[in-house]
Parts: structure tokens; C-alpha cells; sequence
């Protein structure tokens, strides 16, 4: 017996059945990682898992000959509205490995050039905004402000579709709200009472999903109707590969009831997670005025005092320190905060665990990301983690904000050419004011966010700039 089992085996067992969880799953699991350790099976009425977050069995449970990608319950739930897109596909349903094949080529490091020119139209857009807010004095809200970016940018670079989600005042896209709804309906949809009716929020559910699926017709549409190809863009590869008719292809083909799960996917994938990871990392600047510094000094040093930047492509790639901001936020706040692995076969994890064939095993990437691998201290936000001496002396399996092996992410270097561009004009153009000392909470809608974090801005200007200089040329190891 199962219960049994995991009492017998001396795995620290934390039964929530009856305190139930929290709004705050993540946060919720980090606080039993502190109490139990990198190792405890959670139990919940029927369900149980094993959380495992120490490098040592995150090494383990990432070889691949032995675990592979597990679909978990909350995943299961996505499902009822990604379907087979590839965040969501089993292993073995053939979708995956063709869309995979068909998408890839879309995501290589320079393919990044193709979709540059929309990343920067968008950055623009957010600066357009900000400034606006400069104006008049108003804080911006910083995640909902990102999130307007992500959208416009996977919509534009991806598909060709323009969400224009800065120009329609206060609210989201409705896009967003119904998706928000669809992550929150999967994300607790386990843990709900077994014997209350929801059928009502199981048809406001329905609805959200067809509604998704509705503006996802539309963006197919208005390529189709546009006559363009789009070649090198998502949906031009995915059309390009449809099978059946109208569709001519060599290689794998993709039908249109998966096309529509791909677009689906993507819309979500490509911008929940990537606008939690600016949203964090404008925090810790806020927080961090010598790391601010030195990223205002990095973009200055592309820019100095133009008004408006012409970010080139290659521009980006020489921005490492702002990327390094990014990837410590990353590892602070990894904003798709857990993962499932599936063992293959009856296996020990750590020589002491049992896992049974086709069990699953949710890594907790915020706590391996607190491991004692990374120092003393796990908590202080420190760039220089991401030094190329620093990263070359680590485990690569220390820090898995992206997932890990065949299954990881397939966005990461788009969400990062595009987060890196518009941090370091962000920081180029604007000061950042802590206006309301923001204290951090963290939302959870299946990905992490900063919850009501706003800030106000000023215009730098090119005194400013040189104070930035002045002031670092003082800092041991600046660089100067
Ligand atoms: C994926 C992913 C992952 C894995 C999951 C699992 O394993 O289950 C992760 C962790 C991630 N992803 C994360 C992230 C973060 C960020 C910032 C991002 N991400 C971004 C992005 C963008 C885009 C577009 C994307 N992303 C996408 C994606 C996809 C499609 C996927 C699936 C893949 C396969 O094939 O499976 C992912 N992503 Fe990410």
C-alpha cells in the first residue's frame, strides 16, 4: 500500500489533505522543501507526488536514459485546452516529434534576426508608454506592462498578428484575461472539493477555452486571407507543413486541429513566462542600484546619449551583463517554477528512493536554484553568478529555468533576445523610482509574476549618464 510505502521508506511524507493547498502552490511547496528537505512525497486526498529540488537527484532524474518528460495532473489539465501542442504532448503521441521537427528551425539563435525587427517595434511601444507616464506622473504597472509586450511580440513575431494591446487603456487583452482563467481553472482543478458542484466553473472554463480557440481561427485566417506565406515565421512553417489538402509538404505534415493547438501553446508559452522573468528582473534593479548602474552603463555604452536607439541584431549580443540580470532573475523566480520527469523503468533516486516505472517527479527549479551549490547566499540576488568563469565551474544541471533535455524549451533564446533588448533600453532611457517601496509578493497562475509592483520613472539624461560612469569607475572589478 502506497501510504504505507512511503512511511516504510523514510521519505519525509507531507499530507495536505487536510490543510489543503494554497492559491500559491509554488510557494506553498518551497515552504515544505524548507521544513522536509530536497526530498518528500506531498499527499493530497488521492494524490500524491514526489518533489525533489537538491542538485544531486536533479542530475539524476535529468539523464535521460532514465526519466523523460511526465505530463502532470496540472498538465493533463492544460491539455483541455493546448491539446497535443508541444508543452502539452505526450512523448510518444507523433505530433510532438513532428511539430518539434517542423518548429525548430524557427528557434535556432539566428532565427532570432528574423524576428528582431517586431521585438523592437514592441519595445517601442512600451517606451511610447512609459513616456506618457513620465508626462503625466502616473506609476506604471510594471507586469501588466510586460505582459501588453509579450503578447504583442509573440503575436507579431510568431504569427503575424497584432494584439495591440497598448492601445486599448486599463484592461488586458481579453486574450489574456480568458487564458489567465484557463491556467488558474488547471492549475487548481485537483485540489477542488470532490463533492461540490462545479459545473458552473467548469462551463465559464468551456467558454474561456472556445473563445481562445475562437481568436486563434482568426489569426490563421487572416494570414490565410492575407495571401502572404510568412515563410519564416511560426505560422508560415506550421501552414507550409499542413498535410491534406491545400497543404503540400516533403517532410512531416501538421493538420489544422494541431496547428491550432501550436498557436494555442505558443501564445501562452511565449508570454506568461517570459514577462514574469522582466517583470522580476525590473524588480531586483529596483532593488539593486549598482546592478542597475552597470546595466545603464552597458546600453550607454551601445547608445550613448541618442534619444532613440537603433537597437542593431548584433547589438544584443553585447549586452552579457544584462543578460546575466535576466538570468539571475531566472534563478530567484524561475517563472515556469516546476517541472515533471517520468522514470522509464523501477529505479533508486539518491540510492534510497523508490520511483516505480511511469511515476512522476516534480523538480522545484526555485529551490534547486537555492541549493547549497549556489554558496552561503541563495537568496541574494548577485549577477556575477552568471560570470562565464562562474558558469563554466557549475553543474549545467544546477539551473533549469528552461526545463531540461529533448523536452526543454524550445522559446529560450526568443524570450531572451527580446527580454535582453527591451531591459537595456528600458535602462538606457528611463530612472527607476521605487515610489511605493514595493515589497515582493508573488502571484501564481500556473507561472510566477511580482503581484501590484509599480514603479515611476524619470527621464535619464546625458548627466546622468555620466554620473553612471563616475560612479562605477570606483567599483573594485567595474571594468574601468
Ligand atoms: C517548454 C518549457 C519548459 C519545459 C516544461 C516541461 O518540461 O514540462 C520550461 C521549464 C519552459 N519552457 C520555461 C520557459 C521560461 C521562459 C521565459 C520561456 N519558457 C519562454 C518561452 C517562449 C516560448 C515561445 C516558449 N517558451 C515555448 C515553449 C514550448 C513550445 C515548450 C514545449 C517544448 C516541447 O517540445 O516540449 C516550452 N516552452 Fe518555454
Amino acid at each position: 500500500h502506497s501510504d504505507e510505502r512511503a512511511a516504510d521508506d523514510g521519505i519525509p511524507l507531507a499530507d495536505l489533505t487536510e490543510v489543503g493547498l494554497t492559491g500559491t502552490p509554488i510557494q506553498q511547496a518551497m515552504d515544505l522543501t524548507r521544513v522536509h528537505g530536497p526530498a518528500y512525497r506531498r499527499k493530497y486526498g488521492d494524490h500524491r507526488s514526489l518533489f525533489v529540488s537538491s542538485l544531486d537527484l536533479v542530475t539524476e532524474v535529468a539523464d535521460e536514459s532514465r526519466f523523460r518528460k511526465g505530463v502532470s495532473v496540472v498538465l493533463e489539465n492544460v491539455r483541455e485546452f493546448a491539446g497535443d501542442g508541444l508543452f502539452t504532448a505526450y512523448n510518444d503521441e507523433p505530433n510532438w516529434a513532428k511539430a518539434h521537427e517542423v518548429l525548430m528551425p524557427a528557434f535556432a539563435l539566428g532565427s532570432m534576426r528574423t524576428y528582431h525587427p517586431a521585438m523592437l517595434k514592441v519595445a517601442r511601444r512600451v517606451m511610447a508608454s512609459w513616456d506618457r507616464r513620465v508626462a503625466d506622473g502616473t506609476p506604471v504597472h510594471v507586469a501588466e506592462d510586460m505582459t501588453r509586450m509579450t503578447l504583442d511580440t509573440i503575436g507579431l513575431a510568431g504569427f503575424g498578428f497584432d494584439f495591440e494591446s497598448f492601445s486599448r487603456g486599463e484592461g488586458a487583452h481579453p486574450f489574456v484575461e480568458a487564458m489567465v482563467r484557463c491556467l488558474e481553472w488547471s492549475m487548481t482543478k485537483f485540489s477542488r472539493d470532490p463533492d461540490a458542484d462545479h459545473s458552473a466553473a467548469d462551463a465559464a472554463f468551456q467558454a474561456d477555452a472556445d473563445y481562445l480557440a475562437s481568436v486563434v481561427d482568426e489569426v490563421i485566417a487572416a494570414r490565410t486571407a492575407s495571401g502572404e506565406s510568412g515563410d519564416d515565421d511560426l505560422l508560415g512553417l506550421m501552414l507550409g507543413a499542413r498535410g491534406g489538402e491545400g497543404g503540400a509538404a516533403d517532410g512531416p505534415t501538421l493538420d489544422l486541429a494541431n496547428i491550432r493547438n501550436q498557436v494555442i501553446t505558443f501564445l501562452i508559452a511565449g508570454h506568461e513566462t517570459t514577462s514574469g522573468a522582466l517583470s522580476f528582473a525590473l524588480y531586483h534593479l529596483l532593488k539593486d542600484p549598482v546592478a542597475l548602474r552597470m546595466v545603464q552603463r552597458e546600453a550607454d555604452e551601445l547608445w550613448g546619449d541618442q534619444a532613440d536607439p537603433d537597437p542593431s541584431f548584433e547589438d544584443i549580443g553585447r549586452l552579457p551583463f544584462t543578460r546575466q540580470v535576466l538570468n539571475e532573475a531566472l534563478r530567484l523566480w524561475p517563472t515556469a517554477a516546476a517541472f515533471s520527469r517520468q522514470a522509464r523503468e523501477d529505479t533508486l533516486l539518491g540510492g534510497r528512493i523508490p520511483v516505480q516505472a511511469g511515476e512522476l517527479v516534480t523538480v522545484l527549479t526555485p529551490m534547486l536554484h537555492r541549493d547549497p551549490a549556489w554558496g552561503d547566499n541563495p537568496e541574494l540576488f548577485d549577477p556575477s553568478r552568471f560570470s562565464p568563469e562562474a558558469e563554466a565551474a557549475r553543474s549545467p544541471h544546477a539551473y533549469k529555468p528552461f526545463g531540461t533535455g529533448e523536452r526543454a524549451c524550445i522559446g529560450r533564446q526568443f524570450a531572451l533576445h527580446e527580454a535582453t533588448m527591451l531591459l537595456a533600453l528600458l535602462a538606457h532611457r528611463y530612472r527607476l523610482i521605487d515610489h511605493a517601496g514595493y515589497q515582493l509578493r508573488i502571484k501564481e497562475t500556473l507561472t510566477l509574476k511580482p503581484e501590484g509592483f509599480t514603479l515611476t520613472l524619470a527621464p535619464r539624461t546625458p548627466a546622468d549618464r555620466a554620473a553612471v560612469r563616475t560612479a562605477l569607475a570606483v567599483l573594485p572589478g567595474s571594468g574601468e
